[in-house]
């Protein structure tokens, strides 16, 4: 991370020691104070529009579609924990674990920030995270639950895995942790047709103090990600463990594919200006960092996306970072799956524009 004026006069105000998890929350509030986000891309070091780390030998860590395109690496790094539940060597899209440790580490190395989410499996009856098919699977993970202590056994190898980022002198690197995400729709089994709120919420606090209280994992920043597309998102803050449980209140929001341009680009401003509005009052309101934890045009069939469209919505918003989602051809549709720009792509001219603009900082 680089240490900046704003964060010596922090160090200075504060009079006390800085922690790792300190000099992100510093970075992420002066990045938020500028309006100027942190750009962020899930998986960026793992693979992109045409490699893949796993898959080949090379396991530098250095290939970046980002970085081919806009000549810096993103400042958030996103990764992803399925599959780590259940000893998987691989997560869920593949990834070798191993190397996304290396990956983050690396990252964190470079000066950027690393962020977890975790599409877990379900505990209870054995399917993905999209298996909605039980609306007990949150009460049987609940202390007293028939799966609890199975769930324990799946947070244990989360942790450890967490413990096992530590940098070349076996420091633990700061990480934003983001888990149980997008609970304001029905499409995970935590999500809010799936378990009551109090339900929700005692199990924000059981992993929260199961990693921070139990095993000492005091680095992370907590993440919370309502999502914008669910008719629950008025009803969001009924969701949330509280303040003390929480440093970032961050927005899923994609410009949709299921309408065609241009209504897809209004509902998408209209989305991100309503949502992303009644979180940074709440954020204001509760002292928290105001984040778009995902976002993103599957396929970016629009290029002039970044300038036109996702740069007037988020224009004025204190934003610490927003992340796009991943870069892959590995989906039944083939090659659609992606988000951010990469060499020779539609939208690599208006990516660099925006960059070059000071709009998204990058890893420079
Ligand atoms: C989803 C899709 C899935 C993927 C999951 C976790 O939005 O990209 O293909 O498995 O995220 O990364």
């Amino acid at each position: 991370m680089h240490i900046t004026k704003f964060m010596i006069l922090m160090l200075i105000l504060t009079g006390c020691s800085v922690t790792p998890k300190d000099n992100v929350m510093s970075a992420l509030k002066q990045a938020a104070a500028e309006s100027t986000p942190m750009f962020g891309h899930q998986d960026d070091l793992m693979y992109g529009h045409t490699w893949n780390v796993t898959k080949e030998n090379d396991h530098s860590l250095t290939r970046s579609d980002v970085l081919m395109t806009a000549g810096a690496y993103p400042y958030i790094l996103g990764l992803d924990l399925g599959g780590l539940e259940t000893d998987s060597p691989r997560n869920l899209d593949g990834n070798d674990f191993n190397l996304m440790r290396e990956a983050a580490v690396k990252h964190h190395e470079r000066g950027g920030i690393v962020t977890l989410s975790w599409h877990l499996r379900n505990p209870l009856t054995g399917g993905d995270a999209w298996d909605v098919s039980s609306k007990e699977v949150v009460r049987s993970i609940l202390p007293g639950g028939e799966r609890h202590d199975y769930f324990m056994g799946w947070l244990d190898r989360i942790a450890s895995f967490i413990i096992s980022l530590q940098d070349s002198e076996g420091r633990q690197i700061p990480v934003i942790f983001r888990p149980w995400h997008e609970h304001t729709g029905s499409w995970f089994w935590w999500g809010a047709g799936l378990c009551s709120a109090q339900q929700f919420n005692e199990l924000w606090v059981m992993t929260y103090d199961y990693i921070v209280r139990e095993r000492g994992i005091d680095g992370l920043v907590w993440a919370i990600s309502p999502n914008s597309m669910s008719s629950e998102f008025g009803k969001w803050e009924d969701r949330y463990p509280g303040d003390e449980y929480v440093d970032i209140v961050g927005l899923d929001c994609y410009c949709p594919t299921y309408q065609a341009q241009p209504e897809a680009f209004s509902t998408f401003r209209s989305d991100i200006s309503n949502c992303l509005g009644s979180l940074q009052t709440f954020a204001e309101n509760h002292g928290k960092i105001l984040a778009v934890t995902e976002t993103g045009y599957e396929g970016l069939t629009y290029d002039k996306w970044w300038t036109e469209i996702l740069a007037p919505a988020i224009e004025g918003f204190p934003i610490a970072y927003l992340l796009v989602w991943r870069n892959t051809d590995e989906m039944p549709r083939g090659m659609t799956h992606f988000y951010a720009p990469w060499p020779g792509g539609p939208s690599e001219q208006d990516f660099k524009e925006l960059v070059d603009n000071g709009k998204l900082k990058l890893l420079k």
